[in-house]
């Protein structure tokens, strides 16, 4: 890539002299880059892997970013959003060798891969419940869905079934089936209780909404010295979902002891005082759930861990197509990792639900 030639369709303030590589993502591939008057920016090359329709993911992000920019002023407060920035065009984005796209780079703000204190965590749950909720009214029918499916928790197990059929039938994928015998019989264990709160949805039970579906703890941004929210980033899969799966994501990542590809299990488990923490900024922002969905909030938690579980799981039984890794195996060990994650959530089901009941009263 030639950062120069890409960033010269962009709106800059002036010509960009470096860019490097930024940022834990998975999926796509981010780049600080630094112009001549010292101003930054993020340069991101979206993953065509991942996302098929890239314009329409824009198109998704710039309509989300303008109605909370335009909500914020109505209400005389700032956004936590951030705008794409514009092409000479007015597109926003350009197509080289891949999608690319431009947003100012957000300083003196902090991405935490933990919370370091309880108040973090609670102003990320407030974060994402907020986000919802401003977005109640937002014309979902506009929304084009940039992964079909994606947390469509039945058909990941069955994205998992259709992996264990190929990989048997691959000479280089086969050995895979046998060292993930033990996960594999983990998932297909709980497959039939993970596709419950999809039937809900499907049923109408729980209520669609526009949600962030990707709610991981990094994907918010605090100033650096008050701690209070800047940004809600990562746009690309905001569409029509469950608010239980943007809650369990949460607290999937930030709740837990350990790093999401940590190698020793006893050191994994789901913390109940961070989940308390985390649980009580929930409801108290996202106005408006449900009995049923806050009934669910600890389900939203186990069914979230265990699908991307059976990703990390049908990734490496694909061959690790998806996301990036960093050495052979280390799909498995995540996978392996979110299902420890999984198993001492089962061994804590009563306080888990002691505690979302006792955040409501
Ligand atoms: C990916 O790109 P990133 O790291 O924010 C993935 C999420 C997973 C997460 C696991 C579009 O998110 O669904 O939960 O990795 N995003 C996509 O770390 O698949
Ligand atoms: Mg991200």
């Amino acid at each position: 890539m030639n950062y120069k030639e890409i960033l010269a369709d962009f709106n800059l303030d002036s010509e960009p002299v470096s860019c490097e590589a930024f940022g834990n993502g998975l999926i796509n591939n981010t780049f600080l880059v630094t112009t001549d008057s010292c101003k930054r920016y993020i340069l991101q090359r979206v993953s065509e892997e991942a996302f098929k329709d890239v314009p329409a993911l824009m198109e998704n992000i710039s309509g989300v970013t303008d109605y909370l920019e335009n909500k914020a002023k109505a209400e005389g407060t700032t956004a936590h959003v951030i705008a794409p920035v514009k092409t000479k065009s007015g597109n926003t984005y350009v197509k080289a060798d891949g999608y690319y796209r431009v947003s100012p780079f957000a300083e003196n703000s902090i991405s935490i891969e933990e919370p370091e204190t309880d108040e973090d965590f609670y102003e990320c749950a407030v974060a994402f419940g907020t986000f919802i909720s401003d977005l109640a009214d937002y014309p979902a029918e506009t929304l084009h869905e940039t992964i079909p499916n994606f947390h469509n928790t039945q058909d990941r197990f069955r994205l998992l079934h259709e992996a264990m059929d190929n990989a048997k039938a691959d000479q280089t994928l086969a050995p895979r089936i046998d060292e993930a015998k033990d996960e594999i019989a983990f998932a297909l264990a709980r497959e039939q209780e993970a596709g419950r709160l999809q039937g809900m949805r499907d049923s109408g039970e729980l209520p669609t909404r526009v949600t962030h579906n990707d709610t991981k703890l990094n994907n918010v941004l605090l100033d650096a010295d008050t701690r209070k929210l800047l940004y809600v980033i990562d746009l690309d899969t905001v569409m029509p979902g469950l608010a239980l799966y943007d809650y369990g994501d949460c607290v999937r990542f930030g709740a837990s002891t350990a790093a999401e590809d940590e190698t020793d299990l006893a050191k994994i488990q789901c913390d109940m005082h961070l989940f308390e923490v985390f649980t009580k900024g929930f409801v108290s922002a996202c106005k408006g759930l449900t009995g049923r969905e806050i009934e669910m909030l600890p389900l939203g938690a186990k069914t979230i861990t265990l699908e991307l579980a059976v990703r990390f799981l049908t990734d490496y039984l694909n061959g690790d197509k998806y996301f990036a890794t960093k050495y052979p195996g280390h799909n498995l060990v995540r996978a392996r990792s979110q299902m420890a994650l999984v198993a001492d959530m089962e061994r804590k089901w009563d306080e888990m639900n002691r505690i979302v009941k006792d955040a409501v009263k």
